[in-house]
Order: C-alpha cells, then sequence, then structure tokens
C-alpha cells in the first residue's frame, strides 16, 4: 500500500509534457514548421488523421495548466522547448516573439514555486534542418549545440535542470528505422548513423551549454527496459541479451564507456556507423542526472510465431505489458552495469487507458493502480541503493500521442479535444493526495 511508502523529503514530484504534444499555435509569433507538421499534415500517417496544430493549446493556456500543476501540489515540471519556436530554421535568426513564450511560462511556474525542468530535443526538428538532411547530417549535431547554448545562455539561471534529448532511441529507430514517427523513413543503416549523430549531438550540447556556466543541471533522458527471455531457452536468453545491446546498452555505453557494445556492432555488421576519431571522447561527457522513461519491459522469444508477455497484471490501450517490477530490475541492472551511474529521475512513467467522462468526471483506477504499483517498485530500486531524485508522471494531461493522434490518453487530466476544456481525472486527485500525503509524513518524521 502507497501509505506505507516514504519516499525522501527531498523527493522531487512532478508531471510530464512535450511541446509539440500540446502547444498547438503551430505558426505563431514568428514559428517555422518542425519536422511532425510536416509529417502529421502528410496524409495516412497518423491514426486518427489528426495533426498538433491545436494540440491542447497549452501556447495560449498555460497560465491554465500551471495553476491546474499547482492544484497538484507538485514539485516540479518537465516539458521541452520546440526549437523551431525560438529558431525558426534550426539555424540563423533567433525567434525573439518564441523565447518570450518561454519566460511567460517560467514566469508563471516561478510564481507558483515549480522547479522547471526543460528538455531541448522532444522529436520536432525544425523543417529548415530536414531538408539539409536531418539527422542523417553530421551538421545538424552542431546546429544542436548551437541551440543549446543559446537556451542555457538566456535560461541557464532559471531552470532546474536542461536535458539534450528525450528518448533518442525514438528519434532514430521510430523516425529512421521503421518509419513510424516523422521524418518516416524506413532504413536500419541511416536508423544506426543517425543514432551516433544524435549522441554526438548531446556531447556537443553539454559542452556547449557548460561553457556558459549555467547551474542547472545537465542530462539526457532514455526511454528504457528490461528484456526478458520468454522461456530458458539459449536462444531466447540471446536474443534477451541481443535486445539490452541494442536498445539500452547502445546509448548508455557510449556515454559511460566510450564504445558501442561489441555485440551489437557484430549483430549490425556492414550498418554499424561511422564514428570519427574523438567522437566518443565529447559524447562521454560527466551528467550531472540520467533520465530514465519506463512503460514496460521486452520479453524475447524466438519461436515462430514468438511467444507473448503473459500480462498478469494486464495491459495498457497501447497494448503495452504492464509490468511494475521491471522497474526495479531495470534500475538494479544499470547500476551493477554503469556503476558511476549518475543520480536518476524517472522522467516519464505512466499510461494510455481507455478513459470517459461521465457526470463530469474520470474514473481511471487502472491509472491510479499502475502509478502506485510502480512508485512501489520504484522505492524498491531505492532501498537496493540507486539513487533517485525524482518522479515524473506522465502525462499532465491527454495529449497528441504521435502518430496514435488523439485516440491514446495518458493524461491525468481530462482534455475535451472540442472545448478544449481541461477536467483533472481521479487519478490526479489520486497523485495530489498522495504527494500531500508524503509532505505531512515527512513533517511528521
Ligand atoms: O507520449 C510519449 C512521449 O512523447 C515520449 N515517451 C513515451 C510517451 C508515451 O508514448
Amino acid at each position: 500500500m502507497t501509505e506505507t511508502i516514504h519516499f525522501p523529503s527531498n523527493f522531487t514530484w512532478g508531471v510530464a509534457t512535450s511541446a509539440f504534444q500540446i502547444e498547438g499555435a503551430a505558426a505563431a509569433d514568428g514559428k517555422g514548421p518542425s519536422i511532425w507538421d510536416t509529417f502529421s499534415h502528410t496524409p495516412g500517417k497518423i491514426i486518427d488523421h489528426s495533426n498538433g496544430d491545436v494540440a491542447c493549446d497549452h501556447y495560449h493556456r498555460y497560465r491554465e495548466d500551471v495553476a491546474l500543476m499547482a492544484g497538484l501540489g507538485v514539485d516540479a515540471y518537465r516539458f521541452s522547448m520546440a526549437w523551431s519556436r525560438v529558431q525558426p530554421a534550426g539555424k540563423g535568426a533567433w525567434n525573439e516573439q518564441g523565447f518570450d513564450f518561454y519566460a511567460r511560462l517560467l514566469d508563471a511556474l516561478q510564481e507558483r514555486g515549480i522547479a522547471p525542468h526543460l528538455t531541448l530535443y522532444h522529436w520536432d526538428l525544425p523543417k529548415g534542418l530536414q531538408d539539409d538532411g536531418g539527422w542523417m547530417a553530421r551538421a545538424t549535431a552542431h546546429r544542436f549545440a548551437d541551440y543549446a547554448h543559446e537556451v542555457a545562455r538566456r535560461f541557464g539561471d532559471r531552470l532546474a535542470t536542461i536535458a539534450t534529448h528525450n528518448e533518442p532511441w525514438c528519434t532514430a529507430n521510430l523516425g529512421y528505422g521503421n518509419a513510424q514517427f516523422a521524418p518516416g523513413v524506413a532504413d536500419k543503416k541511416q536508423a544506426i548513423q543517425v543514432s551516433h549523430h544524435l549522441l554526438l549531438s548531446h556531447g556537443l550540447a553539454m559542452q556547449a551549454m557548460r561553457a556558459t556556466g549555467t547551474r542547472a543541471g545537465l542530462g539526457i533522458v532514455l526511454n528504457q527496459w528490461t528484456a526478458d527471455p520468454a522461456t530458458d531457452s539459449e536462444a531466447d536468453k540471446r536474443l534477451a541479451a541481443l535486445e539490452w545491446a541494442n536498445s539500452i546498452a547502445w546509448f548508455m555505453d557510449p556515454i559511460f564507456k566510450k564504445r558501442y557494445p561489441e555485440l551489437s556492432l557484430q549483430a549490425h555488421g556492414s550498418v554499424a556507423p561511422d564514428v570519427h576519431a574523438g567522437d566518443f571522447d565529447i559524447i562521454a561527457q560527466p551528467l550531472d542526472f540520467l533520465g530514465v522513461n519506463y512503460y514496460r519491459r521486452e520479453v524475447m522469444s524466438a519461436e515462430v510465431p514468438p511467444r507473448k508477455p503473459e500480462g498478469g497484471n494486464g495491459f495498457t490501450d497501447m497494448g503495452w505489458e504492464i509490468y511494475p517490477q521491471g522497474l526495479t530490475e531495470l534500475l538494479v541492472q544499470l547500476k551493477a552495469d554503469y556503476p558511476d551511474l549518475p543520480p536518476v529521475y524517472i522522467t516519464e512513467n505512466g499510461m494510455a487507458a481507455v478513459d470517459a467522462l461521465e457526470g463530469g468526471q474520470v474514473d481511471d483506477q487502472v491509472r491510479i493502480d499502475y502509478v502506485r504499483t510502480h512508485l512501489e517498485a520504484l522505492k524498491a530500486a531505492m532501498d537496493r541503493g540507486i539513487d533517485v531524485r525524482g518522479y515524473f508522471l506522465w502525462s499532465l494531461m491527454d495529449n497528441f500521442e504521435w502518430n496514435s493522434g488523439y485516440a491514446k490518453r495518458f493524461g491525468i487530466v481530462w482534455v475535451d479535444y472540442a472545448t478544449l476544456e481541461r477536467v483533472p481525472k481521479a487519478s490526479a486527485l489520486w497523485y495530489r493526495d498522495f504527494i500531500a500525503r508524503q509532505r505531512r509524513d515527512r513533517r511528521a518524521a
């Protein structure tokens, strides 16, 4: 029971969103187009034929949204900046009106005592850079460092943390590997090269931001899971080891060990990335924190057709297995593989559910159970010595779930897309009470 969980008194409780998923105002005040504007307007790409033109209209309703956060009593808000809002082409001129929006948002958060945790890149590359080759072009990594430098120079003293990338695995594998995400390329060699350029851009951005002297904590956010063999067979175990190497170690090893995992390099063979001398020295910048996004595990099966996860705890509306203990196992495994693991934030965790607004309420008990069991799993990892500093629930509100459009709801606040009205779900009230209880118990201790 959550009543018995006690997190440390300085633990950060937060909620998370990203720019393209909530802001709307796609062309307002000088914003340039991003690859997600282009992609979502391409017929056949988004399941419900929607786009991000309006989304939750957070650009105009941010004050209401910050008030919602204050009502929840969160300590912190994780959000991303739309690069093409502040630099319309991704190179050249800055857009002061775009920066002004984020300054207003920071003011509103500051008024409410909510700490801002910024992500620089949550998948919405400026179209101008895509026209120059996107993440396949090594030069894009340098443009990203210029952008990171400018943001840290302007806002570095107002931000609690700055993450370079959100889930580069997705940018590479869904954007360039299987075309599910923008820019819609399906080419394994490109996906692997892009992952290297993303890591390089992370390292260059870290250097550029450090050079500003910012006191914000600097890091990266990775989506991670455990890879379990479906059975005890050697074939399943081999697949599980390869999945861990390709998805987790592929991004962790360069940062913490200045190399790519050997297992993956062997498996990739001729599609291994082109790595320049000195790249790993750039990538392996010391991190102030690692952001971990955890939703599910992978179960690896060599059988045809593959065995499916048993799903004893059920599946989410995304079809993802609910597996809270995977969060404990993941964090323990990370610490074993990377003894110098920096402090961790759980930067995303939450679920898509089939919600319904009835009588002005949304009874999403299933989401409450998901969050509660994952918090228990998180605390179990902390009790085993993993240094975790905070938890950000994904997501503050229902929003544009990429190629699923508005058909999947991850929010703890319901959004009526016809009126843009926000209604806190039962999970929001539960999270509010949970945070309040943590504070009360802290005071009593
Ligand atoms: O909505 C996404 C988010 O943008 C990145 N992490 C996973 C979430 C749920 O799919």
